[in-house]
């Protein structure tokens, strides 16, 4: 996600940095490879302009050049301004106290409506505790209900269907009636897509909203089509009215340009994006946080999030014992490996972390294939294995290779590694505080 763009930035920031002093000349020439960097990620002309001016009249009119390292604050006025463009604060998705609360999502065909909304399902549950109903209100392509219906089955939350029904109003009337009855907490409305905005598709909408008075409308736009997610989004506001809008697909090379421009030009604030296709995949838009993304800053805040979500304090609690014990087995390790890979591609997981993203080269990625090799040797050995690997000799080397399809040198030298990590870890465990210290500025 953004990753041209990062590194465009982060070569005009290396040149600020490098500087003791600055002149307005050097944040002029910083300002115009910075709007270029913006311009090739596809972000509007008009916003990439205004975005290069606000930054100029900031950085050259205040005391930024006095300062001791201009560079640094000039990366911060870069910083607030991106975020004042992103649209400073998170945006929320509505809430309503008279349950349910009714979301009608909306989108040309193909651009994520029907994933957006089991993502949103399975959001509301997992981070909000709040129960959901999808609504199937595709009445044109004929496999569309059976979609919602298998990701509402994979995820384990309802999905009303009418199959055969032809009147879209009426499945969504229906459709409330059973989220009231059940006492849910939301009702997510997918509705059906179109190629492009047409009277027919705007018809039935507008009759949905008329019927279900939606708390929210909210626009799903496929990020890769980069600045025409703009003029689709205009379209639907000005025939619909948009509450909110959802980017989706921002891990496929997405430039990035329709995020950074469509704030500032429509208004209407981005409430989340969508980053893969599994139902987990969808992250809350947090203007600053994806800021300090793009500038190669780190999102620490989203990364801690992510963790807590697969894992409990109890559970972490115990697993620091552990550690500090150096009782910590092939067991454990699998387990938190698994969690991590759930999280995400870890090499995006990495780029989360502050200063790191900065360090790596552009091409960085980490190989999944052998993580899944690793998980494969664990899985093959028996419970006693996993709890004391020092107990694999051998012949129970040889037999863990073969039922994990690797060799036996493989099997070896992950255990190697895992015995040296242990103690490591349980060494760095017991330090105090100022040991710590003293070992970093080694
Ligand atoms: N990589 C990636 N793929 C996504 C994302 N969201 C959706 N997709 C994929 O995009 C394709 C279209 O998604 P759908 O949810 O069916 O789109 P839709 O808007 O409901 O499409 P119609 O119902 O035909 O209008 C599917 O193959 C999804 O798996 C995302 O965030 N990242
Ligand atoms: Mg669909």
């Amino acid at each position: 996600m953004f990753e041209q763009l990062s590194d465009k930035l982060n070569g005009v920031f290396k040149n600020l940095r490098g500087h003791g002093t600055l002149t307005e000349d050097n944040i002029k020439e910083s300002m115009r490879e910075v709007r270029r960097a913006l311009l090739e990620a596809d972000v509007n002309f008009q916003v990439a302009k205004d975005f290069v001016k606000k930054v100029q009249e900031r950085a050259v009119g205040t005391e930024v050049l006095k300062s001791l390292n201009p560079g640094e604050q000039v990366i911060k006025v870069v910083h607030d301004v991106m975020v004042e463009t992103l649209g400073s604060v998170a945006s929320e998705l509505a809430d309503s106290k008279k349950k349910p609360t009714r979301i009608l999502i909306v989108g040309l065909q193909g651009s994520g409506k029907t994933t957006f909304t089991a993502k949103l399902g399975f959001h509301l549950r997992k981070r909000r505790k709040k129960t959901a109903l999808l609504a199937a209100c595709d009445v044109y392509r004929p496999a569309a209900m059976d979609q919602l219906g298998s990701l509402g089955k994979q995820i384990d939350i309802p999905v009303h269907i009418e199959k055969g029904e032809t009147d879209a109003v009426g499945i969504a009337k229906r459709a409330l009636e059973v989220a009231e009855t059940k006492g849910h907490d939301y009702l997510l409305i997918d509705t059906a897509g179109r190629l492009h905005i047409d009277e027919e598709l705007m018809d039935e909408l507008a009759r949905i909203k008329s019927e279900l008075k939606p708390h929210q409308i909210v626009l799903v736009l496929d990020g890769m089509t980069g600045q025409d997610a703009i003029s689709v989004a205009e379209s639907f506001h000005e025939k619909l009215g948009v509450d909110g809008l959802v980017l989706t697909k921002m891990d496929g090379d997405a430039r990035g340009g329709a995020a950074l421009s469509i704030r500032s030009v429509t208004g209407i604030p981005i409430l989340f994006i969508g980053t893969g296709e599994t139902p987990n995949m969808l992250d809350v838009f947090h203007p600053d946080r994806l800021a300090q993304r793009i500038l190669g800053m780190g999102d620490v805040v989203s990364l801690v999030e992510k963790a807590q979500e697969e894992v409990s304090e109890e559970e972490a609690m115990q697993l620091e014992e552990r550690m500090r014990k150096e009782t910590f087995s092939l067991e454990d390790f699998a387990g938190q490996l698994k969690k991590i890979r759930k999280m995400g591609p870890l090499t995006e997981l990495v780029k989360m972390i502050p200063g790191l993203s900065k360090q790596l080269p552009s091409d960085f990625q980490i190989d999944e294939k052998q993580l899944t090799r690793v998980e494969a040797i664990i899985q093959s050995m028996t419970p006693l294995e996993r709890n004391r690997p020092d107990v694999i000799d051998s012949s129970r080397r040889r037999r863990i290779a073969k039922g994990s399809g690797t060799s036996g040198s493989d099997v070896k030298k992950l255990i190697k590694d895992f015995l040296a990590m242990r103690k490591m870890m349980g060494q760095m465990s017991r330090m105090s505080p100022k040991d710590m210290m003293k070992m970093a500025r080694r």
